[in-house]
């Protein structure tokens, strides 16, 4: 994509990609462009296997030069869109070959055996076994080799892929819970070492476990070198960053750039009076977001990337990849040059370490976040993995409306991933709910968009009458009138307010609402990805603003310490962690025994006769069909029996209900208060 192509944008607001291509030059067409990534590509074919020669055994050179001539293209194409009007761009694709045909001779032999075993089942995170744990290394066991003391504990719950949040060397004091790094290369201190990091690597992969870390490619500290470098008056560092001399330009990019954080962070821009500019800032000031359309960026986080692999880390959890680029006249988000550079990452990357996958951390509307996983207009190879934030918003929706209609409406939207890929499915997270109901899905049902997003951020901070839930708004934007949430599960369920009361009753709605929001992530078709704490129902960390750490961030809320009190408690029977920690692990057992659950295959919602009941189907095309039936209402419901044709076999059984035949009265299934059936054939 040229500048001057840039300058010729389409109005004020974000072109299509068709548009940009056509703005930039009538003659620089896909064709054009592909045809100049494969004539550099094969040019550079030659020296990098005979670099690769040097480095790798015989029958690994041949292996790379097929991995080179099956996801070379797939980098050099959108390499050629980002830099291709660049003198050097042929210079700078042998360069990245190089990068990458290093990094595959530094791989340790392990990580090359894990890398076969992976080719030979690329879809190895997709698996019904695969489910996985979220937690910060300090808050759950002290440090790195604390985690490794827990993993008996993980294994109880299923647990076969394990994120560790931010673990890189952070900045001091407030550092956005690690996601303002100073170092891409090194563990911080106060986590461990890197040795420590390769140690619990290699103990996961010996329990058959993945690795999963974040990986901050849109911005870094103010204090991380690359910074300190260009306040240091290095012209090649002060290349990495967005600075501008006075506010004209900052000015114009604000509006139509949105706050992340309105409340804590307004604006997008801080000015650095060491480098007399303002920098771009799309998060906290000490977030300096770097500029992407300079190649040596992509450069130095490409060695990033596979240095981190080449530590034993199986996925990279791409941070914000949403910001990745930016364009007047535009949101800066979403543009068609964030996914040319992830394109290109992935497949450089894939080239190296073939058994490492992406995941996209991109909290972003419902019809722009498929594209994420590389559904285009054609699909280009982009991300593995992606967060399926709408499953969760119209989860929590459904639970407080107690109505199923809006999530099968915004549900039934959602394009399916494209084949190989597939959503990371989430109940709650290190983040806040951001509200992400679409407009037009819920005008469809008779409710005005903007008000039923009110409705559930004041639900969910307990401002509603009759809401069961304890949580708090986060980052109310006075200027939008957008509000999101933060809490735990246990305490947006209801669970604090039921342990307040004593009350049995609530006590009993708020386990089953917790259990049946996990048996819908558990259930809908993907990697379930479990948020630490949630297993035991611990509720919100009521002291967080004791921690200097935290600033005025809420969202520490939910981000308490693990109570291994509570977690004893999981062996005692009739307790709210034994019921919670036992029914977490069961889904875990079902999946496991559910091979429709291989993440592979569309899910759609399907309508029932009861809106109360939200039901959707999976049809793996080779395992078969899966129905997932939620009552979301805190009363008895049933459906049509009708809608067990879905399955298309006799006396279909219900994998939660010990694989039971379904129950039929008198033409209707019945659905108890808050629970979930996993319908399959028997
Ligand atoms: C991501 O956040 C991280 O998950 C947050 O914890 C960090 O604060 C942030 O990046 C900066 O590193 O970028 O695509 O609403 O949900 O900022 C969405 C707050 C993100 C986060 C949002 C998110």
């Amino acid at each position: 994509m040229t500048r001057h192509g840039a300058r010729r944008i389409v109005g004020l607001r974000a072109a299509t990609r068709e548009e940009l291509v056509l703005a930039a030059d009538p003659s620089l067409t896909e064709r054009t462009r592909r045809a100049q990534a494969s004539a550099a590509l094969a040019r550079a074919r030659d020296a990098v296997l005979e670099r690769a020669a040097a480095v790798l055994p015989a029958d690994e050179v041949d292996a790379l030069a097929a991995r080179l001539d099956r996801y070379g293209r797939d980098a050099a194409l959108p390499l050629a869109w980002l830099y291709g009007d660049r003198d050097d761009f042929e210079a700078l694709l042998a360069r990245l070959l190089r990068t990458v045909v290093d990094a595959a001779g530094e791989r340790p032999h392990a990580l090359r055996r894990l890398d076969r075993r992976r080719e030979i089942d690329p879809e190895w995170f997709l698996r019904e076994s695969m489910v996985g744990y979220v937690c910060y290394a300090d808050r759950f066991a002290g440090d790195l080799p604390g985690v490794r003391s827990r993993l008996d504990y993980l294994e109880e719950l299923g647990v076969r892929y394990l994120h560790l949040m931010p673990l890189l060397a952070a900045r001091a004091g407030e550092d956005d819970g690690g996601y303002a790094v100073v170092d891409f290369d090194r563990v911080d201190p106060r986590l461990g070492t890197n040795a420590d990091l390769e140690e619990l690597a290699t103990e996961l992969h010996e329990r058959d476990m993945a690795l999963c870390v974040d990986l901050v490619v849109n911005h870094t500290a103010a204090e991380h070198t690359w910074a300190e470098r260009a306040k240091a008056g290095d012209p090649f560092y002060q290349a990495f960053y967005l600075t501008y001399p006075d506010r004209s330009l900052p000015d114009a990019y604000e509006r139509t750039v949105p706050e992340t954080f309105p409340d804590t962070a307004p604006g997008n821009f801080t000015w650095s009076a060491e480098l007399s500019s303002w920098v771009w800032t799309t998060f906290y000031p000490f977030q300096w977001d770097l500029d992407h359309s300079n190649p040596e960026v992509f450069a130095a986080l490409l060695e990033v990337m596979l240095r981190t692999a080449n530590r034993g880390v199986d996925v990279l959890r791409l941070d914000a990849v949403r910001c990745l680029w930016k364009r007047l006249g535009t949101t800066c988000e979403n543009l068609p040059e964030a996914h040319w550079l992830l394109q290109a990452w992935r497949g450089l990357t894939r080239i190296a370490t073939p058994g490492v996958v992406f995941k996209a951390e991109a909290i972003v509307g419902p019809d722009q976040l498929v594209q994420y996983l590389g559904a285009h207009d054609r699909e280009h190879p982009e991300c593995e993995l992606a967060y399926h934030n709408q499953l969760m918003v119209m989860s929590w929706s459904a639970v407080a409306s107690r109505d199923a209609r809006l999530p099968t409406v915004a549900l039934d939207r959602l394009a399916d991933p494209p084949r190989g890929t597939g959503w990371v499915t989430y109940v709650r997270c290190h983040d806040d709910i951001g509200w992400a109901v679409d407009d037009a899905d819920a005008a469809t049902v008779g409710v005005n968009g903007f008000a039923h997003r009110r409705f559930l951020a004041e639900f969910y901070a307990g401002q509603i009458p009759g809401s069961f839930a304890r949580g708090a708004i986060y980052q109310d934007d006075p200027r939008t009138g957008d509000a999101r949430t933060s809490g735990m599960a246990a305490a947006l369920a209801g669970l604090t307010e039921a342990r307040a009361t004593g009350d049995p009753l609530l006590l009993d709605q708020a386990v089953r609402r917790l259990l049946l929001l996990h048996a819908i992530a558990y259930g809908w078709g993907g990697l379930p990805l479990l948020w630490m704490g949630d297993e035991i129902a611990m509720g919100n960390d009521d002291d967080w603003t004791l921690d200097p750490a935290a600033g005025d961030d809420n969202r520490w809320m939910h981000r308490p310490h693990m109570d291994w009190q509570a977690a004893q408690r999981r062996h005692h029977p009739g307790s709210v962690e034994q019921r919670v920690f036992a029914g977490i692990a069961a889904l875990a057992d079902a999946r496991r025994r559910t091979p429709e659950l291989h993440a592979i295959g569309p899910t759609r919602p399907v309508w029932t006769d009861n809106h109360r009941v939200l039901a959707w189907r999976r049809d793996h095309p080779r395992f078969g069909t899966l129905l997932g039936l939620a009552n979301v209402h805190d009363a008895d419901q049933s459906v049509d029996a009708e809608i067990l044709g879905v399955v298309r076999a006799w006396d279909p059984v219900d994998v939660l209900d010990d694989d039971r035949p379904v129950p039929v009265d008198a033409g209707r299934i019945p659905l108890p208060r808050l629970s979930v059936r996993w319908v399959v054939a028997p």
